[in-house]
């Protein structure tokens, strides 16, 4: 019984931490940190620490499943892609490509294939209703983040190991270890920062143990961040704060100037929440700290003004002099992306189309999920008749979950690439399962490029993947097959060569370039991969440090990374203006048009009393993972946690106490939940965290359904949007709480 160690990337959140992964007799046995990690340095969680109880999970899918008379029961993979054709054709050649959407949860931006494999199968399907758990969450940061630098993965982060105060918006990293932000041991990293002498400062309506350590708390009102930051703006101008380190390279700043012109502190306190006097101060300290970083989450984008918020972070980021600066905020420089000094280019554009029902634009190649349900539900040409998931749950985390429950069981067709049988796949007439977790390479492909310090790490597979299943591209790529019409007996192989062939060409096609005819070398060098590896490789070679296909022999490629289990540290952030900008006027754009304009939805807020009733906000816990990994014994360990969080001030006229029933209602629902009454949450706000109410009927996740609890999407509104981006509305619910009875 010899045991042996394997290290892999932990995919289950975006801290990316290094894990050490004991095994005996081919099965895992033991998860830890990998002290040698050039990141994580053995950081992990008990998520990370659960990775291989994942693996292992009896009810995680082995095999498909196909629904005969109403009830699942395995197939063969041929059975499977069989039935998927037989399921989804029909309906393609009578209604159209439009008939079918496609959803895509969280776990894709975690997995090679979703960020690599999902696009073919996108395109080969052709349907403009495709949606995303990125509307449900950081869709106005993209929207931001594209208007402002012209592409919208080009997202600041704040540059936490070294700046001098970090300003915290509705984020709770303690929790989530970092999201938009990606670093691992985000608690140790804080520690430190107070540790050195700076400032950290909490914005968020619940004290969170984030809240906890910071050095200043401030507990908001829900939804009126862009308020606060547009004070912020006022302040800066009003009080000659406003320095850009290189005038020349923004525009906009006169009209900013002119557009925070209704948002004085004292404007805006009362429906903050806040004294005016903090928001001074909080703007005269981000002004006068030799470096500071604004950093703004969940909290801030999955609100009412969430692209406005979104926005006016990065705005304070740079009038205060710290956007690309050390200790600001700055850009990655993730090793698998080209580096471009040149800057400018054709800019970003969103509502390139329009959703059939409520014809709202989309954004990223996506539609809001919040219309999801209009598309399935509402007849005519056009409609929603078939969904395919992948790595989703939106029975579960889309609001109002009940409709969109209801629009799923009334679908003539659905597919699902997933795990488990969960609340959305119950309703699938196929799943295929990909491989395990331990089975599969890792590389982080989004979350480097949001790193706060630049890295590189390739994880191969730690146990090899069974004969019998196949890896997440696989079932992708047939997938597209089966779309583009080459039928369920389509090789993987050979689209998978030609994909190949289709980069390569690109490369070498392009006239000018210095990679231009080398079609021979390039195959050459990239011939010992294949599938993805093969993908990852040559964006390796291309990429910011890669040995260019001999153009820069000492430099990155998969090899040379995959010789390092420990990963690459490719040093700290490094100032990236203006070569990273792709606006076409090569600036900073300060002032976008469609913000500007969305900012008179902001002054009617002003005018408008403040809400006097309660309101609904989310929390996470560090062992829960949104909806999925509620099955793991480990992690559901303690205290029940779908409980409501109450301020005693609220609580006192109901009559209850910590423990009693609570009833909750919103617009489009109900839900009884026991209370807990504490000042973690400020006066006026309740906070009921997702993730549980798993006990639905077909759900095969024993351990989750176990635990009961309800799920908070019961309450959140799908008319909620911010209007903007079309992201969902999650936070700042109004809600009517009574003692149940
Ligand atoms: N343990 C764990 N980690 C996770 C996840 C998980 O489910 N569990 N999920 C992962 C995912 S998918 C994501 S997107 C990230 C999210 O990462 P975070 O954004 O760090 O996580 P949240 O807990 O949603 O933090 C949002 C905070 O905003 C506060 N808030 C609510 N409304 C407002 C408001 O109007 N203004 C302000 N200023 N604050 C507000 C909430 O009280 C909450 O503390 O976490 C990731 N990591
Ligand atoms: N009320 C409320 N709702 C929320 C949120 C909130 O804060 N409050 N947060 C929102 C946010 S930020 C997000 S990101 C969404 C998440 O929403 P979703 O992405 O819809 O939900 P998840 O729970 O992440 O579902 C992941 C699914 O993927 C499967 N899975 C996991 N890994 C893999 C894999 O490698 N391959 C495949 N094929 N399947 C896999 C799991 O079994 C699970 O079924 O929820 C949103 N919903
Ligand atoms: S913090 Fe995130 S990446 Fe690190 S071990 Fe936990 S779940 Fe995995
Ligand atoms: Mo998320």
């Amino acid at each position: 019984m010899e045991q042996y160690r394997a290290y892999r990337t932990c995919p289950l959140c975006e801290a990316t931490c290094g894990l050490e992964i004991t095994l005996q007799d081919g099965r895992a046995v033991e998860v830890s940190g990998d002290k040698l990690d050039v990141f994580s340095h053995g950081y992990l969680c008990p998520k990370g620490a659960a990775l291989h109880h994942l693996h292992d999970d009896p009810e995680r899918l082995r095999a498909p499943l196909v629904k005969q008379n109403g009830r699942f029961v395995p197939a063969t993979w041929d059975q499977a892609f069989a039935a998927v054709e037989a399921g989804l054709k029909p309906l393609v050649e009578e209604y159209g490509r439009d008939a079918v959407a496609v959803h895509m949860g969280n776990p894709c931006s975690h997995t090679m294939a979703g960020v690599l494999a999902l696009r073919p199968m996108l395109k080969a399907l052709g349907s403009k209703n495709i949606f995303s758990s990125s509307s449900v969450d950081q869709l106005p940061k993209h929207l931001s983040c594209g208007l402002m630098f012209g592409h919208p993965l080009t997202i600041p982060v704040p540059d936490v190991d070294r700046t001098h105060m970090l300003v915290i918006i509705g984020a709770n990293p303690l929790e989530s270890n970092g999201s938009l932000a990606t670093a691992p041991d985000w608690p140790g990293r804080l520690r430190a920062l107070k540790k050195r002498g700076g400032k950290l400062v909490v914005i968020d309506p619940l004290r969170t143990r984030t809240a906890e350590l910071a050095h200043q708390h401030l507990a908001i009102t829900p939804g009126t961040d862009a308020l606060l930051l547009m004070a912020v703006v006022w302040v800066l101008f009003q009080e000659n704060l406003a320095s850009l380190p290189d005038a020349a390279l923004y525009r906009g700043l006169e009209e900013l100037r002119r557009a925070c012109a209704r948002f004085s502190p004292e404007a805006v306190a009362e429906r903050v929440g806040l004294d005016a006097g903090q928001i001074r101060q909080l703007a005269r300290e981000l002004a006068s700290a030799p470096s500071a970083a604004v950093y703004g989450r969940m909290g801030t984008s999955t609100v009412a003004f969430g692209a406005l918020s979104s926005w006016l972070v990065d705005v304070v980021n740079a009038l205060t002099g710290n956007l690309d600066r050390p200790g600001g905020a700055m850009f990655a420089t993730p090793a698998h992306m080209p580096l471009k000094r040149k800057p400018g280019g054709k800019g970003w554009r969103m509502g390139r189309w329009q959703s059939r029902v409520r014809g709202l634009p989309e954004v990223l190649g996506e539609l809001p999920v919040c219309t999801m349900c209009d598309e399935m539900e509402i007849g005519g040409e056009g409609q929603v008749r078939a969904l395919v998931t992948v790595a989703s749950n939106p029975a579960m985390s889309l609001p109002n979950s009940r409709r969109v429950n209801d629009a799923l069981a009334g679908l003539d067709f659905m597919v699902s690439v997933d795990w488990y049988v969960n609340a959305t796949t119950r309703h699938a007439q196929v799943i295929l399962p990909p491989t395990g977790p331990l089975s599969t390479a890792q590389y982080d492909f989004v979350f480097y490029g949001m790193s706060l310090r630049n890295v590189a790490h390739y994880s191969p597979p730690v146990i090899p993947k069974p004969e019998s299943e196949l890896d997440k591209w696989e079932i992708l790529y047939k997938l597209a097959m089966i779309f583009q019409g080459q039928g369920a007996g389509g090789d993987v192989g050979r689209m998978d060569d030609f994909l190949a062939a289709k980069l390569v060409e690109g490369a070498a096609g392009k006239p000018g370039s210095p990679l231009s005819g080398k079609q021979e070398e390039i195959y050459q060098a990239l011939a010992p991969y294949r599938g993805l590896e093969r993908v990852l490789d040559f964006m390796l070679r291309t990429g910011a440090y890669g040995d260019g296909f001999g153009l820069n022999p000492p430099g990155l490629n998969l090899a040379k990374l995959a010789k390092q289990p420990h990963g690459v540290d490719l040093g700290p952030l490094q100032p990236r203006l203006p070569g990273i900008l792709r606006t076409p006027s090569a600036k900073v754009e300060l002032a976008p048009q469609p913000l500007l304009d969305d900012l008179a939805r902001l002054e009617a807020l002003l005018d408008e009393p403040p809400h006097n009733g309660l309101l609904l906000v989310g929390r996470r816990h560090l062992r829960t993972n949104n909806y999925w990994m509620a099955n793991l014994p480990t992690l559901v360990a303690g205290k029940p946690r779908s409980v409501l969080w109450m301020n005693p001030a609220d609580a006192a006229p109901l009559g209850v106490a910590s423990g009693d029933l609570v009833q909750v209602r919103s617009r489009v629902g109900a839900l009884t939940v026991p209370v807990e009454i504490t000042d973690k949450a400020r006066q006026g706000v309740v906070s009921l965290p997702h993730g549980w109410g798993h006990d639905l009927e077909g759900v095969r996740m024993s351990v989750a359904r176990a635990q009961g609890g309800v799920n908070s999407n019961r309450l959140s509104d799908d008319q909620a949007m911010d209007p903007l981006s079309g992201n969902a509305v999650l936070n700042g619910i109004p809600v009517v709480v009574e003692a149940a009875d």
